[in-house]
């Protein structure tokens, strides 16, 4: 167990969720502070140590670092693609007057390290489609896109002016079971699941050959984790990395799943997102990250939609009569 002190500020949402046990497993319960704007409720429970504070309230993050003695930030707290196109001036507040406040406090109170998610939503029309590359170029056509490829810089120039240890993956769309989808435009890959056990249905909102970058959450989790632990020396790029998991298209996605229930029934019915997912590539080149600090992903579509079905199965009881792939008994 290291000392370090870590604070986890976006710690319900849907990479929180997974990345505060995650970190308590390798620092300890007491070292790894969860932090969200949101009081717990039962929907957002959590074990272990938690505060509730607004990010954008700069007094009250220094209060926080200060009271329990912090050393390291990770800020998770974003406003995503789909919502952010709803609410652009809110999306750029929170997603940029967040980071600099943490920045500030990281330069100010000379915390170890800070981690800070960008996306691959920083890629726009004219980045390549296949194997998109770790330098762009960048044009992105969301807020969120935006928000994420001006953060990079901001993490860049604190590196190198103030010394600030702040080091930056690129997500694909994450996959996981633990949180409900929130607001992304990649989240009907979560949603689908969900659906196909409760209902056998699902309209997805992409044209069945929309290919897109994706990620198993447990890869997501251990590249943060690998990232954060590397040695300093090994991280040539203080913007952020691009990481590769999965690529596919919802038809695609559909197929793996009736490889569980076969009688799954996927629609189409693009809307507005569609136009989000055109502008972003099918598939991400990560031989940086693979060169500078070992990044290899491990999670296929198979082995994610497996593990998906399998968790979530046990939500939607009725499944277990319509498949007997599916049932309890079976991932028992
Ligand atoms: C979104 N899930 O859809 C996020 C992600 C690559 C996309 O950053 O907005």
């Amino acid at each position: 167990m290291k000392q370090e002190k870590i604070l986890v500020i976006g710690a319900f949402g849907q990479l929180g969720t997974e990345l505060v046990p995650a970190l308590r497993a390798l620092y300890g319960e007491a070292n790894v502070i969860a932090s969200d704007v949101r009081e717990p409720s039962p929907l957002n429970s959590i074990q272990g140590p938690y505060v509730s504070f607004d990010v954008l309230d700069k007094k009250a993050l220094e209060t926080v670092v200060r009271r329990h003695h912090i050393t390291q930030i990770y800020l998770l707290a974003a406003m995503l693609s789909a919502t952010g196109e709803q609410f652009p001036t809110k999306a750029w507040d929170l997603n940029m007057q967040s980071l600099i406040n943490v920045l500030e406090v990281a330069k100010d109170q000379h915390l170890n390290k800070v981690f800070w998610p960008s996306s691959i939503a920083v890629f726009g029309k004219s980045s390549p489609k296949k194997d998109c590359p770790q330098d762009g170029p960048f044009d992105p056509t969301t807020v969120y896109g935006i928000s994420k490829i001006a953060g990079e810089h901001w993490c860049n120039y604190y590196f190198q002016k103030y010394g600030v240890d702040v080091r930056s993956i690129r997500y694909p769309g994450l996959i996981s079971y633990t949180a409900m989808p929130g607001g992304g435009t990649t989240d009907y890959a979560v949603d689908i699941f969900h659906q196909a056990l409760a209902k056998n249905e699902y309209t997805c909102f992409l044209h069945h050959q929309t290919a897109l970058p994706m990620m198993y959450m447990p890869d997501a989790v251990r590249a943060t984790l690998e990232l954060m632990e590397a040695p300093a020396y090994l991280i040539k790029n203080r913007h952020s990395y691009n990481i590769a998991g999965v690529s596919f298209t919802p038809a695609e996605l559909a197929e793996a799943i009736r490889t569980y229930l076969p009688d799954f029934v996927m629609n189409y019915r693009p809307d507005s997102r569609q136009s989000i997912a055109d502008s972003w590539p099918d598939s991400i080149d990560d031989t940086a990250a693979f060169r500078d600090w070992g990044w290899e992903a491990r999670y296929g579509i198979s082995a994610m939609t497996r593990e998906m079905l399998q968790h979530l199965a046990a939500r939607y009881p009725s499944t277990g009569e319509r498949s007997e792939l599916l049932h309890p008994a079976v991932f028992a």
